[in-house]
């Protein structure tokens, strides 16, 4: 039986030089010499740590009308005029519908042991429901032959945004209750066709993201802004869908098929690890996390959350919270940020949060600060707060300004100094027994970063879309080294 997550009752009171590298280091036979057990040292990871690479669907695949594919929101609001930088579009991306191989050969040299990817909904079900489409999983059921057949294990996500169209326009997307009653239907299709060679599926991917962005700022697809009752509805769906999804891929999958979710939440990092600072960030890793994580990892939302929304609040029955707390085997976390520094109060609520100064630094995007203790303090706070004892670093990474020098590799020494540091600090919650079991890196390549299309690269590998060539940047052979050793190198 695979393990359940626990629930806790809440007493709430509120090397050498440049030239000593060349780009063939990262291809070939030599990288699988990571295979041999490194020595352990206080750096360590735990021995079977996994160690992998993130993408979607969207952001790489490209061949967007290939056998049957059907239309995705995405496709439609990129081609847009305006809603995308410089009015990108994934139609072709990566190309990695045709590229896969070479791209899991990358994969291979890094000596990565796993790798998470998104199914796309509209090559399964080009309508959103009624009949799948024939030919929709081949594309994955080679994928993931190839993965397997290089020691790479697949972890899956069924949602990375690609919404059908079809759902959309004919019933309003994550604003109707049809929507996730189909994708649940899309779920247990794949985990029935899939099941056999996958062992782990995540619902959906960063809730937060697809809800606030394209149901409330309107920035992501499907571009919309809906008034705060009607969003807290979509929210809620969206969490619906989740849970219907859990039950029908326990109900389709083989036995040993595990089910968690991928949510960004908004790590609460204590201002000064001291008792009292920590207890506060234990309250407000709840309280500011109510509209998604807490809802799914309880079954219920917090009181505070309600009556903050007051009459703005979903709508909901005890049987939809029963459905959207239904038990997980894991939990994903996507972490680029600390979400909020916290600090303890005297009165209710317990904890305040306190705004990030304007010198705070970042990566190449404002949104992308540099805190790498979220990399820590956010495991453990899914351990202690909601007992959770199978966690995945489901993203972490950074875009950067990257150009590739005179000989052709990116020296992204920013990006390295970023995953270093975020590392560091995952290393050290594995070492004080906070049960991290994988951490992958996004991204593979550089990809289609939504609003932003091309222009923020978050790959390890460099893509030149004229050509379609990926060139591993320095970050890839800094990666390549952590995991033959297993630790922050
Ligand atoms: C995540 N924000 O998106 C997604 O899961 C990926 O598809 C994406 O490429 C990656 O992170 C890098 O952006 C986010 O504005 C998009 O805070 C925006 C935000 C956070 C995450």
């Amino acid at each position: 039986m695979p393990t359940r997550l626990t629930r806790r009752d809440f007493a709430m009171t509120a090397g050498g030089g440049a030239l000593a590298f060349s780009a063939s280091d990262l291809t070939g036979q030599a990288a699988l010499a990571a295979a041999d057990t490194p020595t352990a040292t206080s750096r360590s990871f735990p021995p079977g740590f996994l160690w992998g690479t993130a993408t979607a669907s969207y952001q790489i695949e490209g061949a967007v009308k290939v056998d049957g594919r059907g239309a995705s929101i995405w496709d439609t609001f990129s081609h847009i005029p305006g809603k995308v930088r410089d009015d990108a579009n994934g139609d072709v991306a990566d190309d990695h519908f045709h590229l896969y191989r070479g791209d899991v050969g990358l994969m291979t040299a890094l000596g990565a042991t796993s790798y998470r990817f998104s199914i796309s909904w509209p090559r399964v079900f080009p309508d959103g429901r009624g009949a799948p489409n024939p030919k929709g999983l081949d594309f994955y059921d080679a994928l993931v032959d190839e993965l397997l057949a290089n020691g790479i294990e697949p972890f899956a996500t069924l949602y990375h945004w690609d919404l059908p169209q079809a759902l959309e326009d004919t019933v309003g997307g994550w604003q109707s209750k049809a929507t996730p009653q189909a994708f649940a239907e899309y779920a247990g299709y794949v985990a029935a066709r899939l099941s056999d060679r996958v062992k782990h599926f995540f619902t959906l991917n960063e809730f937060w993201t697809f809800i606030e962005l394209g149901y409330g700022y309107g920035v992501h697809a499907p571009g919309l802004k809906l008034p705060p009752g009607e969003l807290a509805q979509a929210r809620h769906h969206a969490l619906l869908g989740h849970g219907l999804a859990v039950q029908a891929i326990r109900a389709a999958g083989r036995p040993g098929t595990k089910v968690g979710l991928a949510e960004n939440i908004g790590v609460c990092v204590p201002a000064i690890e001291t008792p009292e600072h920590i207890e506060a960030a234990k309250i407000a890793t709840r309280e500011l996390n109510a509209g998604y994580a807490t809802a799914m990892l309880e079954g219920r939302y917090t009181d505070a959350f309600l009556a903050a929304a007051g009459a703005d609040a979903p709508k909901f029955t005890a049987r939809e919270m029963q459905i959207i707390g239904s038990p997980l085997d894991f939990v994903g976390i996507n972490i680029y940020n600390p979400g909020h520094y916290v600090r303890a109060t005297d009165g209710e609520p317990g904890f305040a949060a306190i705004p990030f100064p304007a010198s705070f630094p970042h990566m190449q995007s404002d949104w992308l600060r540099i805190g790498p203790e979220a990399l820590y303090w956010g495991p453990r706070m899914l351990h202690e707060v909601w007992g959770v004892d199978e966690i995945y670093i489901t993203e972490n990474g950074t875009s950067s300004a990257d150009v590739p020098a005179d000989d052709g590799i990116v020296y992204d020494t920013d990006r390295i100094m970023y995953l270093r540091n975020y590392l560091g600090q995952l290393q050290r919650a594995t070492a004080e027994g906070v049960p991290v079991k994988g951490y992958f890196l996004w991204s593979l390549l550089d990809n289609f970063e939504w609003a932003d299309g091309y222009h923020n690269r978050f790959g390890i590998h460099y893509v030149d879309y004229a050509t379609q060539a990926r060139t591993p940047k320095l970050s890839a052979r800094f990666y390549k080294a952590v995991i033959a050793g297993n630790a922050v190198v």
